[in-house]
């Protein structure tokens, strides 16, 4: 497809995840993750076992990123490398791998981008003590983190705390979907909000040693959502969207920038609900120093009277649907059944965010797809993945029109993923990456189509880009 005429005005950059590439699930002295438990138990899901090897490859990746210009790259750091135990010594085997890697990054002159948690919770601290169930998670994350901050914290600037919280709250403790596989799906236990509640405080804590060690850098949390369409014009409709958006992500950005829960919240008081006291409010204010996104896709929602909500969030009466109530799909299909094509939706959310929270700086830190029935396709038909560069195409500029026209301020935009990789409970069924893994004959890489297209878009190579 041509390129546009107008470049977007944000830097590109690839992001990925641990327990997605990385592999090594035995090497160094690396311990057992919720989400290697997870697998065990669906052998039927492929495994996390080797996936990308990202740990012994990655200098390839790295040179691959170089060839297309790309300076900006997001990975997540393994608690289960680092501190095996989930509290206590440190593994400097496990450490020095994020050394190494960071060290290789900045030679190749790119800028690492560092998650702390992308879900891949050590199992011991699950079995210990229920993991973000327990409150003693918070003293171990800010252990965790500092050691972290301590070793890379004067190489690397940008950070993130944690990968949607909401996802592995929801997913992990509430309809039991994800890792570590708790069902509370009616809230009747308050699962889902302690660990809310826990991911908050940890959130807090962290920054406050991060403002100490890393005076110069910026922090902030990946925060996903769906954006909520009103299925019809009826303020009722409406209503339940406002409600389900403010559910679904206020409810983990209000309390930084505005000190409290949404006030749809507050008024429902789901069981398990902290009250935010003043100390934690005062520890929240000023710990983004952006506003980091991830979006896919959208949803209509519709008013339901006393219908479900989002598991164990506590009823609230608005539920989703992909069609609105005159049987209109709200966007093509994509590989993944919970994701239809929606670029409009994208510049809505944006804009939402941006009012919301008086303009703060955004990066948006994931944005993809994976392209319907190409998984078992064959080299190298699936490397001309035309339909991801027109997702991409439509994606970006909505972003730039929400920028140029919604004054939006996006500085960064993240493409999930780099790799093609183990996309968690659809093992390697969905492919994600700009890059295709062939896993079948040793993990060789392909660049597709994609990544030269961006590369070209972005003005950052020519050579390289062959489309
Ligand atoms: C995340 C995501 C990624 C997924 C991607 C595609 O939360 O960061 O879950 O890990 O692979 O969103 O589904």
């Amino acid at each position: 497809p041509p390129i546009p005429a107008e470049r977007p005005p944000f830097f590109l950059g690839v992001a990925t995840a641990a327990p997605q590439i990385e592999g090594a699930v035995a090497e160094d002295g690396r311990s057992r993750s919720i989400w290697d438990t997870w697998a065990a138990a669906h052998p039927e899901n492929d495994s996390p076992n080797v996936t990308d090897d990202f740990y012994h490859r990655y200098a390839e990746d790295i040179r691959i990123m170089q060839t297309y210009g790309i300076k900006h790259f997001r990975f997540s750091v393994a608690w289960t490398r680092v501190i095996p135990d989930g509290n206590g010594s440190t593994n400097a085997a496990g450490l020095g791998f994020y050394s190494r890697l960071v060290d290789a990054l900045l030679a190749a002159g790119i800028e690492p981008v560092v998650t702390l948690y992308h879900w891949d919770l050590p199992q011991v601290l699950q079995d210990r003590y229920g993991g973000f169930l327990n409150e003693q998670i918070v003293a171990d994350f800010t252990h965790y983190a500092t050691v972290v901050f301590e070793a890379l914290g004067s190489r690397v600037t940008y950070w993130s705390t944690f990968n949607e919280p909401a996802t592995f709250c929801v997913s992990g403790y509430g309809s039991g979907w994800h890792a570590p596989s708790l069902r509370d799906q009616q809230g009747e236990q308050g699962y889902v909000w302690e660990c809310h509640n826990n991911v908050l405080r940890a959130h807090a804590s962290a920054v406050r040693e991060f403002r100490r060690l890393v005076p110069n850098g910026k922090i902030g949390m990946n925060l996903a959502v769906q954006w909520s369409e009103p299925r019809s014009d009826s303020e009722a409709d409406r209503a339940a969207a406002e409600r389900h958006m403010e559910f679904e992500l206020a409810v983990w950005s209000d309390p930084v920038y505005r000190g409290d829960w949404p006030a749809s919240v507050k008024e429902r008081n789901p069981r398990g609900l902290m009250t935010i006291t003043p100390e934690l409010a005062a520890a929240l204010r000023g710990s983004f120093d952006m506003y980091m996104l991830n979006f896919y896709t959208a949803k209509y929602v519709y008013y339901l009277s006393g219908g479900w909500g989002m598991a164990g969030q506590g009823v609230i009466d608005a539920a989703d649907t992909f069609n609105a109530t005159n049987g209109a799909s709200i966007g093509p299909e994509t590989a993944s059944s919970w994701f239809k094509e929606v670029p409009w939706a994208f510049r809505k959310q944006l804009k939402w965010v941006s009012d919301r929270y008086n303009r703060p700086v955004m990066w948006v830190t994931e944005n993809g797809v994976a392209v319907p029935d190409s998984a078992n396709e064959l080299l190298p038909g699936v490397l001309n993945d035309t339909y991801r560069i027109n997702f991409y195409r439509d994606y970006m500029q909505a972003a730039m029109a929400a920028i140029s026209q919604d004054n939006v301020d996006i500085q960064g935009y993240f493409c999930w993923s780099l790799l093609d990789n183990w996309e968690w409970t659809s093992g390697f069924k969905e492919r994600f990456g700009l890059v295709y893994v062939d896993y079948a004959n040793n993990q060789a890489r392909h660049p597709k189509q994609s990544l030269a297209w961006l590369s070209r878009w972005f003005g950052l190579s020519s050579g390289a880009a062959q489309v």
